[in-house]
């Protein structure tokens, strides 16, 4: 796949770098995804580990990378498939040992086959290996495999007893992102924006879930995205109230709002956005009630975004403000204070104010440091604001007219200098935006 993207080799070049100074003597083995089975012998569509890519840019299965570090000299060697020409013809050209020589700025390529070999010579002398978790079973297996045998070997005297997880620093890595990384992630948004704005347009009555999900799917792909981030929910109705609905097999019902949760993946960096919609066009007065709560909500939410701000902070003012919005429409009854100390707003909003963003639609970078300490917002992060209202069909506690309601309404942004920019701006969001989209002229 080629993308439209300013990285290039000496872009992952710096990071195996930057990685190996990061790490005390020893050996990395990072290895990308397998394939996935599907049913018998057919396979889900290819996705490489985040690591990996991030550490390589490389997308082809079965390739191993291998980081090694002593008294300050770094030795970096990558596992590629060899050329086979009769697989070739059935999955498709590979790369191969002799042109990942010239295209990857490491000290030696070896074919794939050649793993179990070099692994011991490799880890020779190291007392320390670092483990990527999210690497296959079968470069595992063969770790274990290997290391066992050294041990059980007497010549061998120095060999590693010791592991450690190499994501607490790959992800530590990742949580800051740069500029061409961010232009990823805008690019994913201008899909994901034509997208929404799409599905807006051609929702209606009696339509499938999953039809409606197909619009989605449509969009992403005819505009270059080659995937969605994640699998989209289209919920309509009281399905918003099931946080993560993917069975999307309902049909949409006049009067019900959707809640769609989709968003395009390009160049391998995700874009997640919500946005909640009336499916015949127009919000119900209830529904317009619910929807400026929580849309007053999110943006109070994303004007106090700036670095050294707490996401810990975003969470109990969203919590306070949703609650108070909640006690103003009457679904919540009490002062707002005891509701918060007994936790009844958690009911109606059981998750979090949002999750860090990148080539992980949940970006699994951390949240606190070694102490425990909560990291505070800086410069290149990224993260999604997504407040939301749930209340379900069968809660006799609400309003009447407000039951089988469930909206949230999520967007990206990336901390600046000064304070943040709300990525997904341009993607229709007022009751007004989003009444002339659904209505169809917002195009
Ligand atoms: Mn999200």
């Amino acid at each position: 796949m080629r993308y439209n993207t300013a990285m290039n080799e000496s872009t992952y070049k710096q990071r195996r770098d930057r990685l190996q100074v990061m790490m005390r003597d020893g050996v990395a083995v990072i290895g990308n995804a397998r394939l996935q089975t599907r049913s018998n012998d057919t396979e889900y569509p290819y996705r490489p580990n985040s690591d990996f890519y991030y550490l390589t840019g490389f997308e082809e299965d079965n390739a191993i990378l291998l980081l090694s570090k002593r008294e300050g000299v770094f030795k970096t060697v990558l596992f590629v498939q060899k050329k086979v020409p009769e697989m070739e013809l059935w999955t498709g050209e590979r790369l191969g040992v002799e042109a990942a020589k010239r295209r990857f700025d490491v000290d030696e390529v070896f074919s794939s086959d050649a793993y179990r070999e070099q692994l011991s010579t490799l880890l020779a002398e190291h007392t320390l290996v670092y483990f990527d978790l999210f690497s296959s079973d079968a470069v595992y297996t063969t770790l274990k495999e290997v290391t066992q045998e050294m041990l059980h070997t007497r010549a061998i005297t120095i060999s590693p007893r010791t592991f450690s997880d190499i994501t607490k620093l790959t992800q530590e890595m990742r949580l800051i992102k740069s500029e061409a990384e961010v232009a990823l992630i805008r690019e994913a948004l201008a899909i994901t924006q034509k997208a929404h704005h799409h599905a807006m347009k051609v929702c209606e009555e009696g339509m499938l879930e999953y039809a409606l999900q197909a619009e989605y799917e449509y969009v992403f792909k005819k505009e270059g995205a080659y995937s969605d981030a994640y699998t989209t929910i289209i919920a309509g109705g009281n399905n918003a109230n099931t946080l993560h609905y993917i069975k999307n097999d309902q049909r949409l019902k006049e009067g019900d709002l959707v809640l769609v949760d989709a968003g395009a993946e390009y160049g391998y960096y995700a874009s997640d956005i919500t946005r909640t919609y009336p499916v015949n066009g127009t919000f119900s007065p209830a529904q317009k009630e619910l929807y400026e709560i929580v849309l007053d909500v999110q943006l109070k939410i994303i004007a106090a975004i700036k670095p050294n701000g707490s996401k810990k902070a975003l969470q109990a003012l969203s919590e306070r403000l949703l609650t108070e919005g909640m006690v103003k429409l009457g679904i919540l009854e009490g002062s707002v204070k005891s509701l918060m100390d007994e936790k009844a707003h958690k009911q109606y909003y059981p998750h979090g104010i949002g999750h860090w963003m990148g080539i992980d639609v949940h970006d699994p970078c951390p949240y606190s440091d070694d102490n425990g300490e909560e990291l505070l917002f800086a410069k290149g992060m990224v993260l999604t604001i997504e407040p939301g209202i749930y209340l379900p069909e069968d809660d006799d506690n609400v309003p009447e007219k407000y039951r089988g309601i469930g909206i949230r309404i999520e967007d990206d942004i990336l901390v600046t200098t000064d304070g943040c920019e709300n990525l997904s701006e341009g993607i229709a969001k007022s009751v007004a935006e989003v009444e002339r989209m659904c209505q169809g002229y917002g195009h």
